[in-house]
């Protein structure tokens, strides 16, 4: 007879899911029995690392990926990043730990109380399964549930002595064998709509989202905008855990503001607003404003009907963004517009010392290998590295569309693990280190060969720059005088540098990217914003 731990392991198995992330406790030790050679589990020493690297593992390995948390507690550390989750549609199967069956009534130590309330509205399925033996065929279900667009993370809470239970072997085999698949085609009609309005718009303009990146539907979007001569925005930062659209690319104009007034102020003189693969719009800060230019009409393609249900203006076509765009081009011929004008190259930043947030980049897009993957969490020198790196192959950035800080350094080393043979570089402020600082753990005992570059400004300089735009003075908490990131890293094993100028940094990053291995270099820089 088989148990339920071999029934859900083979089933994981199945779907290919065998790098599993956790932070074990007594309640998930039954889970981990006799370990199968086959699998990977990955320590993170705090559960929001672990779902931070889990994360960053399932975006870019495309498949649902296992967490394994300690009951309620595991669970409550890992909200932050399970909101981060949702907001990039990444595609979790959480399983937490639960008291053995016979005490959950009366309340004994680590018993999750309502565990399927905890993580809501977080996930996009939350279950303690009704009998041992329905624990294979949750997390089935839970599986397609989290791989089903909008892709998302899932929870199932499972009692500690379930795992020892026998199952149906009948029932089994059925939930491993079936697939699911959700890439939906859109109605054709509407498609033939969207090509008619596209070729008989004087100015249309094309806005990418992480979601182009996500479905495959780079080279789609890059041809329509070839073809249709469509200036190209990026989604304004924040939301864009991913980039849609090639940075370096002669369509491309720059990334949208985040706010309503300066972002329809953008696009104005545009009569077509084409949104493909991301909610219309994540803006903020508020700056209220039309929502469109004058004479705009606003088309978004999503996966999400969320995404398209709450969008405050335009239309929207609820299909894979791939499959959508690939149908649109069968309709639209070359265009006889004008060319979109070019954006200039990125500047050379003002020499400083220290050195600016837009140098350090500018150094960093100078060592760049063509091939690297970056992780972003640098909120006062976002803007710049987009402007100086110009990212321009798919699935090679990746950010934190929920805003949450920690998922960086946490995501960086799962990105890494899923993309061993391209380089990784974590881009990060020193304050964001410290919400996912164990992360430097996992890569060191898994060797994971990250890079990690730390801007060290000595502040929460985002947080001085929104103070100023809400006119609140006198806030305490936004300095951080000396935090010597290189040491703690050192005391997790990561060799580290501390590097100030261009030139030290440059030379710094060249041996590190390379290096086959984890290292961290920190560079000061100057306070403040940096926007080019
Ligand atoms: C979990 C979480 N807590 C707090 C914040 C608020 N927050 C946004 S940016 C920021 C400062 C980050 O500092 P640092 O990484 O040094 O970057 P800098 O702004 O200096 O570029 C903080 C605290 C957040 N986004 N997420």
């Amino acid at each position: 007879m088989t148990t339920v731990r071999e029934a859900s392991f083979e089933l994981f198995r199945a779907r290919g899911m065998t790098t599993m992330f956790g932070n074990p406790g007594s309640t998930e030790l039954p889970m981990l029995r006799d370990f199968p050679d086959d699998f990977t589990y990955v320590l993170g020493l705090q559960e929001a690392v672990v779902v931070g690297m889990a994360d960053g593992f399932a975006q870019t390995s495309g498949r649902p990926t296992v967490v394994n948390l300690h009951t309620a507690p595991g669970v409550g550390n890992a909200m932050g990043a399970i909101f981060n989750a949702q907001a990039n549609h990444s595609p979790l199967v959480i399983t937490a730990g639960q008291q053995v069956r016979a005490v959950m009534t009366m309340q004994a130590n680590l018993t999750n109380r309502d565990a399927a309330l905890m993580p809501l509205p977080l996930v996009k399925w939350s279950y303690e399964v009704p009998r041992a033996e329905d624990v294979p065929a949750a997390l089935g279900r839970a599986t397609h549930v989290a791989a089903l667009p909008p892709r998302g993370p899932v929870f199932v809470s499972i009692p500690m002595d379930d795992w020892q239970a026998e199952v149906d072997d009948g029932a089994v085999g059925h939930a491993i064998e079936r697939s699911v698949t959700g890439r939906a085609a859109a109605d054709p009609e509407r498609v033939r709509d969207l090509a008619k309005r596209l070729s008989e718009a004087k100015s249309p303009v094309l806005v990418a989202g992480p979601d182009v990146d996500a479905s495959g539907a780079w080279e789609w979007a890059v041809e329509l905008a070839e073809r249709q001569h469509l200036p190209v925005w990026a989604i304004p930062a924040p939301g864009g855990g991913r980039i849609g659209f090639p940075e370096g690319h002669p369509n491309f104009q720059g990334v949208l503001p985040p706010a309503i007034a300066p972002l329809s102020q953008t696009l104005e003189g545009h009569d077509l607003v084409l949104v493909a693969g991301a909610s219309v719009f994540s803006y903020y800060p508020y700056i209220p404003g039309p929502l469109l230019p004058e004479g705009a009409s606003l088309v978004a393609i999503t996966s999400d009907p969320d995404e398209a249900a709450r969008a405050p203006m335009g239309d929207a076509i609820v299909a894979d963004v791939a499959l959508t765009l690939e149908r649109l081009l069968d309709e639209v011929g070359e265009s006889d517009r004008d060319e979109p004008p070019q954006r200039p190259p990125p500047d050379e930043p003002p020499e400083s010392d220290p050195i600016s947030g837009s140098e350090a980049m500018r150094t960093l897009a100078g060592v760049w290998p063509e091939d690297a993957i970056a992780v972003i969490e640098t909120p006062s020198s976002t803007a710049a590295f987009r402007n100086q790196v110009r990212i321009s192959r798919p699935a090679s950035y990746f950010f934190a569309a929920g805003g949450g800080l920690g998922y960086g350094l946490a995501s960086a080393v799962g990105v890494q693990l899923a993309q061993p043979d391209r380089p990784v570089v974590c881009v990060i402020g020193e304050g964001s280190v410290q919400y996912a600082v164990s992360a430097l753990y996992t890569a060191a005992a898994y060797e994971v060969p990250l890079t990690i570059l730390v801007l060290r400004n000595r502040e929460y300089a985002i947080l001085k720059w929104f103070a100023e735009f809400e006119q609140v003075s006198g806030a305490p908490g936004l300095d951080l005088p000396e935090l010597n990131t290189a040491e703690i890293a050192d005391g997790y094993g990561i060799s580290s540098r501390r590097v100030e100028g261009s030139e030290e940094l440059g030379s710094a990053l060249s041996d590190a990217i390379p290096s086959g291995k984890a290292e961290l270099v920190e560079v000061g820089v100057a306070p403040g914003m940096w926007l080019m």
